[in-house]
């Protein structure tokens, strides 16, 4: 056709500017045509996959572009209240399928791109994902924007914007290798630099008092914060709200153009050096690592530039609306802190108010305390915050002043109003002054700050109450709330899964589901209907086959897609107990090897299938990867074995894989130590796909088995409360291990798996104390039990009208994990903030 001549640059005739706004098919065509010759960032004459997805990113960008800016103008206008989401970490993952799904164009992208010689699909497979995140807690993030937007909150997130992200995975013959993310390495069309916001953020120097007893930070190294805006849309909606990441860049004047032609091109550039390794990396730990300065920095980062450019908006609102006062900050602004990474929000906040404003302590104090919320997201002990008092008085001296004057009152508070709680002083006050290592403790600092202190769900809330900060609850017991998390159900499960959704459309005779999600009960009354289960089940294989497809495609393993598709995708963690389920997979194989061929045909065939990424020096985690590697190895070349039982490691797990492999799986493995995971997200998502879970009374599968009928969930595993007493037994030499757990583990001490030396991992499991010893995780302790659902799991793949009732039954019984949901509760209980639609 002409358009597809055109687009191959075949022809010399100029296409014409379609309107942005264009509806019909030939008419978007000839749009990112336009694009793909006036807006070029290739040569010209192609028109591949790739040349193809950045001019329909630009044809889909011109849409948004033009509702965002309607988006910000209607709330400079109206001025409502407004949260601003404060997050170290966004997992974006990929933009175009999504924008082109709440734009509710895709039938018409598909058919322009048809024209164009291109299929919509393989397009949007070009994108690489914006992975600015580690796991749960940045993907948690994104969802919260899709969520502001759809539900046309006044929101923004704010978030810096890495030059690399989460490194991606390679496995080798060694186990994981990680090899850095370069998303921008072309460049991201879905951020637009705003030249105009920028704002100076200090590090270093020193506090100089005034004589009228006023201080103020100075010297030390400026940087320059420069704003990106991404684009968030809501699902049929005009709102398109912001995500604001930030850029460090140095000043022109730093560049010592002296020292350059003297020869001294490093030492000329340093401060540029400087300023470029704050947005460099993302901190790649998830609960256990440190990094030290430069997380800090980061951390400031984020704070101050944010801040300032809060308050700037603050001022610009009100200015338009003739007087106003500091006092009105708290009813025009919400600052929610994503965990403690952005604690430094609140002596941020005090200073700009204190030092630049004005204000006196208790007027900064009101205002801080009344705009600032915090969520903590982990219990575990490694991954609650402290940062060296020395670090930060070199650092950060004004804002260390400012903490340690709030722990002086805090104390004195304490002093004065509850005797009964000085003993504890020492665990509850904000500066640990421990000579050996004298902290800073960032969660205390939220609590002491922060109007409203939330858990991400129901038993870790309980958790937070009942333990790490119980003497709190008893100073403030109204400051304590719970929020359990969700997801958004347009990527994970209307965009992922098109096949599932438009048959729960058709059932349900409405899509409001999208945006209602507990209008997914309607389906509990067809759970047993036939038609519905025969429609459901090949939606369901379907979504199989191209799991199988691409397993082969980056594997090289054929998987088969009649067996149970088995799955845990998650960071590679020893409380998540990866451990438990390939020493389940192990003891499976054993036990298939040494049955008769006949007894083999009656087992349930299973594909069990193990991804996630493991911090780079966390041993014990790559040792896990390696050992799923190997026993794939092992068990898929066994010919007796292999019809029955598969392992397969998937590489590079991230948001776009996941987008493969849940609308896939069928049953999910969600299995940490109870009492160890705050929430959990994946677990939803598997659930909304009608995916059966396995797994423990933790974090919000709780909350999901409530939700789905105990029936519908293969549990074992202590409970939280045992926790404690299971670990003093282990102690004290009380544990008698499974012999099945024995047998495992001593198959893999025969060298059944290769040579590799993995006696740590096994050592992790043994002993009764000590570090990295004395199985703290409960593998041993939990593994009958896991065994014990996993047959039960077993039996209930062989009656299939049964499997695809509780199929349904996760379905629907998943609406309460909608992030909307979340979201709104949010919005009423802690920020207090209403929808402000774009007419
Ligand atoms: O946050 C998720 C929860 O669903 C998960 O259960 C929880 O593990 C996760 C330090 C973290 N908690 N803490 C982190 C991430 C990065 C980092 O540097 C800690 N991630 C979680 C959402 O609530």
């Amino acid at each position: 056709s002409t358009e597809a001549n055109a687009a191959y640059g075949v022809s010399a005739k100029v296409p014409a500017i379609a309107h942005p706004l264009a509806e019909e098919p030939a008419e978007i065509a000839s749009n990112i045509n336009y694009h793909a010759q006036f807006s070029p960032h290739f040569s010209p004459f192609k028109f591949e996959p790739e040349q193809a997805y950045y001019a329909t990113a630009d044809s889909v960008r011109d849409r948004l572009v033009q509702q965002w800016n309607e988006t910000y103008h209607h709330f400079h206008n109206v001025d409502p209240k407004q949260t601003y989401y404060l997050s170290m970490e966004y997992l974006q993952g990929r933009a175009l399928t999504n924008a082109i799904g709440n734009l509710d164009i895709q039938d018409a992208y598909g058919d322009a791109l048809k024209k164009l010689g291109h299929e919509l699909e393989e397009i949007a497979e070009q994108e690489k994902d914006a992975a600015l995140g580690n796991g749960g807690l940045g993907r948690l993030a994104s969802c919260f924007l899709d969520s502001m937007a759809t539900l046309n909150l006044p929101a923004w997130g704010y978030g810096l914007r890495y030059k690399y992200g989460l490194f991606k995975q390679q496995i080798t013959k060694e186990g994981q290798e990680e090899i850095a993310e370069d998303w921008l390495e072309k460049f991201s069309p879905w951020e637009v630099v705003r030249h105009d916001v920028v704002y100076p953020v200090r590090f270093f120097g020193r506090v100089e008092v005034n004589p009228n007893g006023s201080r103020k930070w100075v010297d030390g190294e400026v940087v320059q914060a420069l704003a990106y805006d991404v684009p968030i849309p809501g699902y049929k909606t005009k709102n398109t709200i912001s995500l604001r990441i930030w850029e460090a860049k140095a000043c022109a004047g730093d560049f010592n153009l002296f020292q350059f032609n003297d020869g001294q091109y490093e030492a000329a550039a340093q401060l540029h050096s400087h300023a470029q390794q704050i947005c460099a990396v993302l901190y790649p730990g998830d609960a256990t690592e440190n990094g030290k300065l430069l997380r800090l920095k980061q951390q400031f980062f984020l704070c101050s530039a944010s801040l300032q450019d809060i308050i700037f908006r603050f001022k610009e609102r009100r200015l338009g609306k003739g007087t106003w006062q500091w006092s009105e900050f708290p009813s025009k602004v919400a600052v929610q802190l994503n965990d403690t990474h952005p604690t430094l929000s609140i002596p941020e906040l005090m200073r700009l108010l204190m030092d630049d404003e004005g204000l006196g302590w208790d007027e900064a104090w009101d205002v801080t305390t009344r705009t600032i919320a915090y969520t903590n997201h982990t219990v575990l002990p490694e991954a609650l915050e402290k940062w060296s008092q020395s670090v930060m008085w070199k650092l950060l001296p004004r804002h260390m002043e400012i903490i340690e004057e709030i722990d002086k009152r805090f104390v004195a508070m304490i002093c004065k109003t509850r005797i009964d709680l000085e003993s504890k002083l020492m665990t509850i006050r904000i500066v640990d002054n421990n000579p050996q290592n004298p902290v800073v403790r960032m969660a205390n600092l939220c609590v002491v700050s922060a109007h409203t202190v939330n858990g991400v769900a129901q038993l870790h809330s309980d958790i937070l109450k009942s333990e790490l900060f119980v003497d709190y609850v008893s100073i403030w017991p109204t400051k304590f709330q719970n929020k359990t998390n969700g997801i958004t159900p347009r990527r994970w499960l209307r965009f992922c899964s098109p096949e599932l959704s438009s048959i729960i459309t058709k059932w349900l005779k409405s899509e409001q589901w999208v945006t209602n999600l507990d209008q997914l009960t309607g389906l509990r009354k067809f759970a047993d209907n036939s038609d519905f289960q025969a429609e459901w089940a090949s939606a369901k294989m379907a979504n199989k086959q191209r799991l199988a497809e691409y397993i082969e495609r980056v594997t090289g393993e054929s998987i088969d897609p009649h067996s149970l598709f088995d799955i845990q995708v998650k960071r590679i963690h020893e409380y998540k107990r990866q451990l438990l389920n390939i020493l389940g997979a192990i003891y499976r194989y054993k036990k298939l090897k040494e049955m008769s061929p006949e007894e083999r045909k009656k087992t349930t065939p299973r594909t069990i299938m193990i991804g996630g990424k493991a911090f780079a020096t966390y041993t014990n985690a790559k040792g896990i990867v390696k050992l799923v590697n190997d026993v794939g190895a092992v068990v898929n070349n066994d010919p007796e074995v292999s019809k029955y039982l598969k392992v397969v490691f998937i590489p590079n797990y991230n948001v776009s894989v996941a987008e493969m492999l849940i609308p896939g799986s069928e049953l999910s493995q969600h299995i940490s130590t109870a009492g160890m995971e705050a929430s959990g997200t994946s677990n939803m998502k598997f659930a909304l796909n009608g995916c059966l879970i396995i797994g423990t009374l933790d974090g919000a599968n709780v909350e999901i088995r409530e939700e789905i009928q105990e029936e519908n969930f293969f549990l074992f595993g202590a409970t939280a409360d045992e926790v404690p007493r299971l670990r003093k037994e282990r102690e004290n030499g009380l544990f008698k291990p499974d012999p099945r757990f024995e047998e495992a583990k001593q198959f893999i001490r025969s060298g059944a798996f290769g040579s590799y030396d993995y006696n740590p991992l096994l050592e992790s499991l043994e002993g009764n104390t000590g570090y990295g010893r004395g199985d703290y995780f409960l593998v041993g302790y939990d593994f009958p039990s896991y065994m014990d659902a996993q047959a039960k799991v077993d039996e209930a793949y062989k009656d299939r009208k049964r499997w695809l009732k509780m199929s349904i039954l996760s379905t629907a019984g998943s609406g309460k994990f909608s992030s909307d949901r979340t979201i709104s509760q949010y919005a009423k209980e802690i920020w207090n903030i209403a929808e402000c639609c774009v007419p």
